[in-house]
């Protein structure tokens, strides 16, 4: 039984506050868990509550979420069974009762579903990502937990980099077939050579809000051009050990009905801009498509999906923000065959299950990510795992708060090599 929820306002991985949630039960048991944040936000996401008091932290401060969990969430939930997740978020969802959780926060919510989460696989002596399958099955999925293959994102521009790229994440991925560990070793070993060559170039300006490298260069092309290079200086080869991904996150360079980008001297039209990715899908072998329009843009995304999903996998992220209704617009046009998943952009961990299993009954591949405003919490790693998701995407291989959850995918393969 829950005995007790509470709250406090602890810092992100770009030294902005976020809601730290304590749950103890009534047997003596603990747990935390602390909620992520992003930088390129969907505007259809739930509300991220922030204080928007200017003498702290420029109004980002999250008092007001963490009041609400300590005076009203948590004690409304108080004596429940942690092992209820689906009755617990039910409750915070009407407690809340509007559409955007813009009543107590997406942000409060979220940590209070997620500590619950964590609390009931403790009290069942029960790995994390066990008991989320397991949860997974009640909702209707497959038994059965997988290690997702990582997209990494070693070069970072848009709204998450210094420097002055336009595209946001550049990612390695690692063949499917290969170990994950196997997998991470590659990524770290081009992550270096990557970093040596743009030393070399004299364009490393600094590392963006994930890790990877926020170079000077004139394009987003010369970025792929400098991985392309790391990699033949390596012992992999691109398009067969290694190929390579990409978040565009369109919304951040979208003005006007117009998209405007360093690689060409004007601005570009939907078709212009889809025709530029149809050169750089087979120039550098891009397997996945993250966000390649804005977020309101229908009929691009069906044009691209109708076009473009034989030889990539065409995601949403800003499109379909992990909610249930844009899922199923998104299904229903055909607008990707892939589908980012985020806790936090719908705010429970029930009903981002429900919209995990929309994408599985219609086979989409799933990338279980985390935001670019991160701690510590591993929770993405052992959701990843329970939902068998197909990739997960937790930044680049460097930085305590990326891999922080990596490193918890390496000691899941152990356990799981245990025990087969
Ligand atoms: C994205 C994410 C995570 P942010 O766009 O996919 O990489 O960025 O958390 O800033 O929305
Ligand atoms: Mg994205």
């Amino acid at each position: 039984m829950i005995k007790r929820i509470w709250s406090r306002e602890i810092l992100d991985s770009r030294g902005v506050p976020t809601v730290e949630c304590y749950c103890q039960l009534d047997d003596g048991r603990f747990a935390t868990a602390s909620v992520p944040a992003g930088t390129s936000t969907g505007s259809h996401e739930a509300l991220e509550l922030r204080d928007k008091d200017l003498t702290r932290y420029h109004g980002e401060g999250v008092l007001k979420a963490v009041e609400n969990i300590n005076k009203i969430l948590g004690p409304a939930i108080t004596g429940m069974d942690p092992t209820k997740q689906s009755e617990i978020d039910q409750k915070l969802i009407s407690l809340d009762g509007t559409e955007n959780k813009t009543k107590f926060g997406g942000n409060s919510i979220l940590a209070i579903s997620e500590v619950v989460c964590k609390i009931a696989a403790s009290s069942q002596n029960k790995a994390l990502y066990t008991w989320i399958n397991e949860l997974s099955v009640e909702r209707g999925m497959k038994k059965g937990v997988k290690i997702p293959t990582p997209l990494l994102n070693m070069i970072n521009g848009g709204l998450h980099g210094a420097g002055n790229l336009d595209f946001q994440e550049f990612w390695m991925i690692p063949a499917t077939n290969k170990k994950f560990s196997d997998g991470l070793q590659m990524a770290v070993e081009i992550y270096q050579t990557i970093g040596d060559n743009l030393a070399r170039r004299g364009a490393i300006h600094s590392v963006g809000h994930e890790g990877g490298y926020a170079p000077n260069l004139f394009t987003n092309a010369d970025a792929f051009e400098v991985f392309v290079e790391s990699v033949k200086q390596t012992n992999y080869s691109l398009g067969r050990d290694v190929f390579l991904g990409l978040d565009v996150a369109a919304n951040s360079f979208y003005k006007n009905g117009n998209y405007t980008i360093r690689d060409r001297s004007s601005s570009l039209s939907d078709n212009q801009l889809l025709d530029y990715y149809k050169e750089l899908i087979s120039n550098y072998k891009l397997a996945i498509l993250e966000d390649a329009f804005q977020e309101d843009a229908w009929d691009s995304w069906k044009k691209l999906t109708t076009e473009l999903s034989g030889s990539v996998t065409v995601v949403g992220d800003d499109l379909l923000v992990t909610n249930p209704k844009r899922m199923q617009k998104a299904i229903d046009e055909k607008a990707c065959n892939g589908a980012v998943i985020k806790p936090n952009q719908i705010g429970t961990v029930t009903e981002t299950l429900q919209v995990v299993k929309m994408a599985k009954d219609v086979n989409w591949k799933l990338i279980t990510s985390h935001r670019s405003g991160e701690t510590n919490d591993s929770f993405i790693a052992d959701f990843a795992v329970g939902i068998a998701s197909d990739y997960a995407k937790f930044g680049a291989p460097a930085r305590g708060e990326r891999v922080a959850k990596y490193n918890r995918l390496s000691a899941i393969e152990l356990e799981l090599e245990a025990i087969t």
